[in-house]
C-alpha cells in the first residue's frame, strides 16, 4: 500500500479530537508540565511558515513529555486585539470582531491540519468579554495600587498609524509595525509604573533558566547604572542638578548641558539675552525622535544659555550652560555636567563650541580624542583626588560632595514607564472614568467587562483621539463615587495588555469569578517551558514578567516569575536567504506543503532545517527528503510484522544509542541532529530487517516529531493503544557503548597501523596496546618514545626519538 499522508492525518487528527487525548487534567497525582508557545495574531493572511517551527519544537516537546508519564498542558488561543484588524476593518467596513472570527475559525483549521496536541478545550480569545473582563480587573488592580496613573509627556507618535507608541515599539526610530516616522508629542496617557519593578525584573533572572542573550538584553533594556547626582549652583540662583556616572571627573567639568525641554529655561527666560534662538532651537529638537537625537547625531548642535552661568563646585569656575539635544529630558534629571576629556559626545561639542578640554585621568591624547576607556587609571588635575585612582576618586568625591550637600549617590534606570493608552478602536476599554469633582475614578468590579460599544467610524480622529470619544452616549455616565456627571476614557490598552497574563488564564479558562482559581493556579504555574521570539525580549517576555510580579505581590499568583525556562527560536527564511515578505514573493505557505507532501512532512523538514536557534533558508528540495525519510519508515513496516517486542541482538546497541540521542536532543533543542539519528536508524533497519520490538521503538521515537504517520504505523502492527500514549522508550547507558573500537596508531604524525581497544580506554591502555602491537613494535625498536598524545578513540601519536 501507497503512504497516503491525506487520509491518515485526517483519521488520527479525527480520532485525537473525539477522545480527546491531549486535555490536560486538572485533577492528576501525576507530576505536571506546562509547555507555552506564544499565541498567534489571527492576520487575515492566516498562518506563515514562521509559526510551525516554535510551534513543533513545543509540540514535540510535550508529545515527549505526556510519553514520559507527566501531565501536559500545552494550551493555545489568540491574541487578537491590534492595529491590522482594525486597519483592514476600515478598509472593508466590517466589524473587527467578525473578522476577529474569520481569522481565528481559519487559524484553528491549519493548526488542527498540523497535528497539534494542543488542548482544545482551554482556547482563549482576548477579545472575548469574558477573557478582557479579567485584563480589565488587572488594570483597575493597579489603578488602585498606584501603579496606573495619567501623566501628559513627550510620547512615540507613529505619524501614520496616528497612534501612540511605547518605545519598545519604536525601533531604529520609526513604528515598529509600519514602518512609518515616529515623531514625539505632548499628550496625556495612561502609564503603568513597570520603573518600581525595575530591580526586580533584574534580580530575579538569577534564578531563571532563559538563555543567556534573553536575561542580557533585558538587562541592557533596563539599564540600571550608579553614579551620583551633583548640584551645580548657577548665577540664575537656582541650582542646576545632574546625572554622572563619573563624579570622579569633576575637575573636568568645563560646561554644562540641559536638554531642550528642561524646565528651568522657562524660569530662566527672563535673563536669556538670546531667547529667540533658544526657543527656536527648543522647537526644532521636538520636532525629533529620540533615536535621531542620540544615535543619529553625528554633528553637534547646541545653543548656549546667555545670561546665566553655572559654578563647577570643585575648581570654583564659572562656566558656560548649554542646551542640546544629545541630552534627553527623560534620562537622569535631563541635565548633565560636560566632560570633553573623558566622554566622546562632549568632546565633539566642545571641539564644535571651541570649549575648553581638560584631562583629569591620565594615559590618554585628549586633544586628539576623548579619552574614554580610563576606568583603571589614575587621576590628575584634581586637587584632592590627584594620584587615585578612578575607583577611588569616585568614593572620595562623593563623600565629599555629600559632606558638602552637594551631592549623593544615585542609581538610575533606562526603563521608562510603560505607556499604555492608545487612541485607536480595537482594544480593550480601560475602565475609568473622569468626574469633575472627584478625578479619576475606578469603575466598580461588577461593572465589568466594560463592553466596546458599537461604533459607525472606527477611524482615530486627526487630533489624535480615539474613535470612542465621538461616541457622545456612550462617553456619559455617572461617577461611582459621588454620582455626578462623569465622562469615560476614550482610550484603549496596548495591545500588549491581553497578552500580560494569558497563560495564566490557560490554567482556568472558563471562570468566570476569577481570572483563575488559586487551585488551578497552585498546580500549573509557573510554566516550565516557554518559547518565543527574540523580538518579544523587551515587549511582551518583560511586560509580562512586571504584571505576573504584581499579581504575585497582591496574592493573586503563587510564585513571582511566571516562566522558569525561556529559549527562542530562529526565523525561516525564503529560499533565497531573504525575510519572506509578500513584496519579494518569496513566501511558503504551510498549506500547500501539506497539500503536496503531508503535515508531518512539514513539521519533519521544519525541524530538520538547521539549527533550531537560527535562521534558516527554506530548501525545496530538503523537504522532498524528508518526504523520502517518511516513505521509507512506511515501506519499512506497512504490513504487520512476526514476532514480540524484544529488541533484535542485531540492533540492540544502535536502538539504545537512538534512544539516548533523540531523548537528549529534544530537551536540548536539537532537533535536527535528533532527526539525522532517526534516519540513521531506519538506513540500519534497511541493511539488516529489524525485529517488530526494533520497529516499535522506532514508531516511538518518530511519533513527536510525525505523529500521525507514527499512529497509523503503531496501529498497523498491532502495539497497544495509541503511539502518543505510549510510553517514552528508555535505554541502558551500559548498551550504548561500543565493546571496542579502532584506532589509529600513528609516528611522528604519520599512520602507521591501528589497534583495537575497548571504547573510552584511558591513556595508558591506549599506549601499551600500541606498543605491544606486532607492526608497531617492530617500527619504534630501539627508539626512545619521548611524547605521545592520545586523542580519545581515534588516534595515538607516537613522538620517537
Ligand atoms: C559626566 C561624565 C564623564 C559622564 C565621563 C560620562 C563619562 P549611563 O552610563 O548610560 O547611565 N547623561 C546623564 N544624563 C543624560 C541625559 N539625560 N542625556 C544624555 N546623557 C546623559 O550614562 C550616564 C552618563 O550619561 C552620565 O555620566 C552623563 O555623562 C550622561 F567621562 O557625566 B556622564
Ligand atoms: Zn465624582
Amino acid at each position: 500500500m501507497k503512504y497516503e499522508f491525506a487520509r491518515i492525518e485526517k483519521k488520527w487528527q479525527e480520532r485525537w479530537e473525539k477522545e480527546k487525548v491531549f486535555a490536560a487534567s486538572d485533577k492528576s497525582g501525576k507530576k505536571k508540565f506546562y509547555g507555552l508557545v506564544e499565541f498567534p495574531y489571527p492576520s487575515g493572511e492566516g498562518l506563515h511558515v514562521g509559526h510551525p517551527r516554535p510551534y513543533t519544537a513545543m509540540d514535540i516537546i510535550a508529545r515527549k513529555k505526556r510519553m514520559l508519564g507527566l501531565n501536559v498542558l500545552f494550551p493555545i488561543g489568540f491574541d487578537a486585539f491590534g492595529l491590522p484588524t482594525e486597519n483592514y476593518a476600515i478598509k472593508n467596513k466590517i466589524h473587527p470582531a467578525i473578522v476577529t472570527k474569520k481569522n481565528i475559525a481559519r487559524f484553528t483549521e491549519q493548526l488542527k491540519m498540523l497535528g497539534y496536541s494542543f488542548d482544545w478545550d482551554r482556547v482563549i480569545d482576548t477579545t472575548d468579554p469574558s477573557y478582557y473582563k479579567w485584563t480589565q480587573w488587572i488594570f483597575l488592580k493597579l489603578f488602585e495600587r498606584g501603579l496606573a496613573y495619567k501623566a501628559s509627556m513627550p510620547v512615540n507618535w507613529c505619524t501614520s498609524c496616528k497612534c501612540v507608541l511605547a518605545n519598545e515599539e519604536v525601533v531604529n526610530g520609526v513604528c515598529e509595525r509600519c514602518g512609518a516616522e515616529v515623531v514625539r508629542r505632548e499628550k496625556s496617557q495612561w502609564m503603568l509604573k513597570i520603573t518600581e519593578y525595575a530591580q526586580r525584573l533584574i534580580d530575579d533572572l538569577d534564578e531563571l533558566d532563559f538563555i543567556e542573550r534573553v536575561k542580557i538584553q533585558q538587562k541592557n533594556w533596563i539599564g540600571r547604572s550608579t553614579g551620583a547626582e551633583v548640584d551645580f549652583a548657577t548665577t540664575a540662583g537656582d541650582k542646576l542638578r545632574v546625572y554622572t556616572t563619573r563624579p570622579d571627573t569633576l575637575f573636568g567639568a568645563t560646561y554644562m548641558v540641559i536638554s531642550p525641554e528642561h524646565e528651568i529655561i522657562k524660569k530662566w527666560s527672563p535673563l536669556l539675552q538670546n531667547l529667540d534662538e533658544v526657543t527656536a532651537y527648543q522647537e526644532a529638537a521636538a520636532r525629533k525622535s529620540d533615536f535621531e537625537r542620540t544615535e543619529m547625531a553625528k554633528d553637534k548642535t547646541g545653543v548656549e544659555l546667555r545670561g546665566v552661568r553655572a559654578v563647577n563646585p570643585v575648581t570654583g569656575n564659572e562656566i558656560p550652560v548649554f542646551i542640546s539635544d544629545y541630552v534627553l529630558a527623560t534620562y537622569g534629571t535631563g541635565a548633565i555636567m560636560a566632560v570633553p576629556g573623558h566622554d566622546t559626545r562632549d568632546w565633539e561639542f566642545a571641539r564644535k563650541f571651541g570649549l575648553p578640554i581638560v584631562e583629569v585621568v591620565a594615559g590618554g591624547d585628549v586633544e586628539k580624542e576623548a579619552f574614554t576607556d580610563c576606568e583603571t587609571g589614575v587621576m590628575v588635575n584634581s586637587g584632592f583626588l590627584n594620584g587615585l585612582s578612578v575607583e577611588d576618586a569616585k568614593v572620595k568625591i562623593t563623600e565629599w560632595l555629600s559632606d558638602k550637600g552637594l551631592g549623593r549617590q544615585s542609581v538610575k534606570y533606562k526603563l521608562r514607564d510603560w505607556v499604555f493608552s492608545r487612541q485607536r478602536y480595537w482594544g480593550e476599554p480601560i475602565p475609568i472614568v473622569h468626574c469633575d469633582k472627584c478625578g479619576y475614578v475606578a469603575l466598580p468590579e461588577s461593572e465589568l467587562p466594560l463592553l466596546l460599544p458599537e461604533v459607525e467610524n472606527y477611524e482615530t480622529t486627526d487630533t489624535g483621539e480615539s474613535p470612542l470619544a465621538a461616541m457622545t452616549d456612550w462617553l456619559a455616565t455617572t461617577c461611582p463615587k459621588c454620582g455626578g456627571h462623569a465622562v469615560r476614557e476614550t482610550d484603549t490598552m496596548p495591545q500588549w495588555a491581553g497578552s500580560s497574563w494569558y497563560f495564566l488564564r490557560y490554567a482556568d479558562p472558563h471562570n468566570d469569578k476569577a481570572l483563575a482559581s488559586r487551585e488551578a493556579l497552585d498546580y500549573w504555574t509557573p510554566v516550565d517551558w516557554y518559547n518565543g521570539g527574540m523580538e518579544h525580549t523587551t515587549l511582551h517576555l518583560l511586560y509580562s514578567r512586571f504584571w505576573h510580579k504584581f499579581l504575585f505581590d497582591i496574592g493573586v499568583v503563587p510564585t513571582s516569575e511566571p516562566y522558569m525556562k525561556r529559549t527562542s527560536h530562529g526565523m525561516i527564511l525564503g529560499e533565497d536567504g531573504q525575510k519572506m515578505s509578500k513584496s519579494r514573493g518569496n513566501v511558503i505557505n504551510p498549506n500547500d506543503i501539506v497539500d503536496e507532501f503531508g503535515a508531518d512532512t512539514l513539521r519533519l523538514y521544519i525541524m530538520f532545517i538547521g539549527d533550531f536557534e537560527k535562521a534558516a533558508p527554506w530548501s525545496s528540495n530538503a523537504v522532498k527528503g524528508c518526504k523520502r525519510f517518511l516513505d521509507r519508515v512506511w515501506n519499512l513496516s506497512e504490513t504487520r510484522l512476526e514476532g514480540g517486542e524484544g529488541y533484535s541482538a542485531a540492533h540492540e546497541r544502535v536502538v539504545h544509542r537512538a534512544i539516548k540521542k533523540v531523548s537528549e536532543d529534544i530537551e536540548n533543542l536539537k532537533f535536527n541532529t535528533a532527526i539525522a539519528t532517526l534516519m540513521a536508524l531506519v538506513n540500519d533497519f534497511y541493511e539488516k530487517a529489524p525485529s517488530r520490538g526494533d520497529v516499535k521503538t522506532l514508531l516511538a521515537l518518530v511519533s513527536p516529531f510525525a505523529p500521525h504517520i507514527a499512529e497509523e504505523l503503531w496501529e498497523i502492527q498491532g502495539f497497544k493503544g495509541m503511539a502518543c500514549q505510549a510510553q517514552w522508550p528508555s535505554y541502558d547507558e551500559s548498551k550504548t557503548i561500543e565493546a571496542e573500537r579502532e584506532l589509529a596508531v600513528q609516528i611522528g604524525g604519520k599512520l602507521k597501523g591501528t589497534i583495537l581497544v575497548k571504547s573510552d580506554a584511558g591513556d595508558d591502555v591506549v599506549l601499551e596496546a600500541a606498543k605491544a602491537d606486532e607492526k608497531i613494535k617492530k617500527l619504534i625498536e630501539g627508539k626512545e618514545i619521548i611524547r605521545t598524545i592520545v586523542v580519545k578513540n581515534k588516534l595515538i601519536n607516537l613522538i620517537v626519538k
